[in-house]
């Protein structure tokens, strides 16, 4: 069967390397994706040996693949806020948020973490999607005064519940006042970064953005000598850990084909602020019409490890179509299968009973369940 197939990926200067590609070969790695046009690291030892660590005790992972588009100029500020529903009136030099791209009609383009680095001056830390030739299209368009480039930055991340005194002994003691998505720019030894209290897991820990690749080899060796007396080990973004955090993934829980309201980001979208965003009348159409769909948690009743590579179709009794699977995974907390998935909005009830069928035919009973599922 296709799920069984590895392939070899043939690198050439378009699968871009990370600063930290070195490193994390000697460290290792044994399977990358490719994101946002360069290979990403996606485990070790396995995938659940990695996430038990993360889950434990704490990891280190090259995520420079969340590659930055820099905007600065006069109307950085007009154009970041055109290109999200999320309010950035107030936000503050030094603060991250989480911030929705949508287009005209309201569909996700991407769901960046945006960090505020002075007045006019953004990086959006992308999933994958281009949003470097987006920003320059609307700028152009709108005839804007800005700058966008994407910068020799990428993050570092140190995930887990251990996270804490590998930071201290890296940084000192000012980074336990470091408060949830707040950054500060700082020099480690002489690397420039920014060291930002975020990351892609519920379990805690930091994301260091290394602002000059030559340092790739030297920042993933600092970092490992600090955290070797707390038992650090290299690992990845858990697609299993994500799943039961409720994170969610571009291009897969959502796509241009879902608004933010369908994917439960709609906590994000302020349509009466008073800046202007694309897509503003088309979230207030889909609003006033009624939201139609929603994310939710499945559990899918199955004996076995799932996981799936396509959307799967979910359908009720009589048959229909009323939704899909959009990540599935086995999780080893909950010693059960679990997956992400788009309902239309009459199936979402805790402990709704549906079905779903996999592309070999096989037809799985699946149970509605809250999120997170921990
Ligand atoms: N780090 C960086 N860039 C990224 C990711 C990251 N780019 C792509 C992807 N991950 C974006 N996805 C998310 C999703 C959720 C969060 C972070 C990145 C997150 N959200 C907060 C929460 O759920 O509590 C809410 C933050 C807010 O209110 O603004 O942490 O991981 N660099």
């Amino acid at each position: 069967m296709s799920e069984n197939f590895t392939p070899t990926i043939g690198i050439v200067q378009r699968t871009r390397k990370s600063p930290y590609f070195d490193a994390t070969v000697r460290a290792g790695v044994k399977g990358f994706s490719v994101y946002n046009h360069m290979l990403m690291p996606i485990f070790y030892d396995s995938p659940q040996a990695d996430y038990w660590h993360l889950i434990n005790n704490v990891t280190m992972w090259d995520v420079a693949v969340e590659r930055q588009v820099e905007i600065t100029g006069p109307d950085a500020h007009t154009l970041v806020q055109y290109m999200t529903p999320r309010n950035l009136s107030k936000c503050k030099v030094g603060q991250c948020k989480y911030v929705p791209i949508i287009d005209e009609n309201g569909g996700v383009l991407n769901d960046p973490v945006l960090l505020k680095l002075a007045e006019n001056h953004y990086w959006l830390s992308l999933a994958d999607s281009d949003i470097l030739l987006y920003a320059k299209g609307l700028a152009n368009g709108h005839g804007w005064d800005v700058e966008i480039t994407e910068p020799d930055v990428s993050p570092l991340a140190i995930q887990g519940p251990n996270w804490l005194p590998v930071a201290q002994k890296l940084f000192g003691d000012w980074i336990t006042k470091l408060r949830f998505f707040r950054f500060k720019e700082v020099e480690l030894e002489g690397i420039p970064l920014i060291v930002a209290r975020s990351g892609w897991s519920k379990q805690g820990g930091l994301e260091l953005y290394l602002r000059d690749g030559q340092y790739g080899t030297k920042l993933w060796e600092l970092v490992e000598a600090a955290g070797a007396e707390y038992g650090i080990k290299p690992a990845t973004p858990s697609t299993i850990e994500r799943i039961e955090s409720g994170l969610l993934s571009y291009g897969n829980d959502m796509t241009i084909d879902e608004n933010p309201y369908e994917v439960n980001l709609g906590k994000y979208c302020d349509l009466d602020q008073e800046a202007d965003f694309i897509g503003k009348e088309a979230l207030k159409k889909i609003v006033a019409k009624g939201i139609t769909r929603a994310g939710v948690g499945l559990i899918i009743e199955t004996d076995g490890e799932i996981s799936n590579q396509e959307f799967w179709p979910i359908l009720n009794d009589a048959g229909e179509r009323v939704g899909k699977v959009t990540s599935a995974v086995y999780s080893p907390r909950l010693k059960k299968n679990i997956a992400l998935a788009v309902v239309d909005s009459t199936y979402t009830a805790v402990d709704t009973q549906l079905k779903t069928e996999t592309p070999t035919g096989q037809i799985y009973s699946v149970t509605v369940h809250k999120l997170p599922f921990i």
